[in-house]
């Protein structure tokens, strides 16, 4: 079977999700640079597969998918077919309520947590000093706090993953967000205990560094 194909530039966030997710699955994958100063994305081809000219976008044989969370739920559920029984490994409960709660997680990156940091990303990464604007960026950084405060919160529930006992989904594409905002040195981020003792758990693993813990650039 021919190898799975990942468009997409190694440092967006979105991208990040679906490599770390393959890691975690062991799906092998190759990836082609895609995305700002890779270009790509505005030639007809890529537009063929996905009409949005964004990434990523993931080739699988006659499969051609686009929006990474539906890319995350994909990858999971072919390994599933593939190892019925093994739900519990594989980032994606089977059952209803166990599923629905993940989900919730993955709706409310795209939703709530992703616009509401997007300034304090850009601004602070791809934004020279002199041309920051520090009064965008401050807000960002206040409805990012408020945002991760909720994460906090949740996980007072004592389990070491954001849903119990076993990596999901949900970890993945919080965690891609929360390598941007442990990055990013900027004053007044609220001490958040639960957050950073999740996020420790998250750095352990190879996957997250090989294909999420490099240098925001
Ligand atoms: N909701 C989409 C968002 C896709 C998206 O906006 N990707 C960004 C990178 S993180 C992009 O394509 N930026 C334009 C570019 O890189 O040229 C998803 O989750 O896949």
């Amino acid at each position: 079977m021919a190898q799975l194909r990942i468009w997409g530039r190694a440092n967006s966030v979105n991208v990040q999700k679906v490599l770390w997710c393959c890691g975690e699955l062991g799906i092998p994958f190759e990836r082609l640079d895609a995305g700002m100063q890779y270009g790509q994305v505005d030639t007809a081809e890529y537009r063929a597969m996905n009409p949005n000219g964004r990434i990523p976008t993931l080739v699988d044989g006659d499969v051609v998918l686009w929006e990474s969370h539906a890319i995350l739920r994909y990858l999971a559920l072919r390994e599933i077919e593939r190892q019925p029984g093994q739900e519990q490994r594989l980032l994606y409960p089977a059952a209803a309520a166990a599923r629905a709660r993940v989900e919730r997680w993955l709706d409310w990156v795209l939703s709530t947590l992703q616009p509401a940091e997007r300034n304090l990303f850009w601004g602070m990464v791809r934004t020279k000093p002199e041309d920051r604007d520090m009064a965008v960026i401050n807000a960002a950084a206040e409805a990012s706090a408020s945002v991760w405060r909720v994460l906090d919160a949740h996980l007072a529930h004592g389990h070491p993953f954001v849903e119990g006992d076993a990596l999901t989904l949900a970890d993945i594409a919080l965690g891609a967000y929360a390598r941007r905002w442990f990055g990013i040195d900027i004053p007044g981020k609220p001490q958040l205990p639960r957050l950073d003792a999740w996020y420790g758990r998250l750095t352990q693993r190879p996957a997250f560094q090989q294909f999420v813990a490099p240098p925001l650039t």
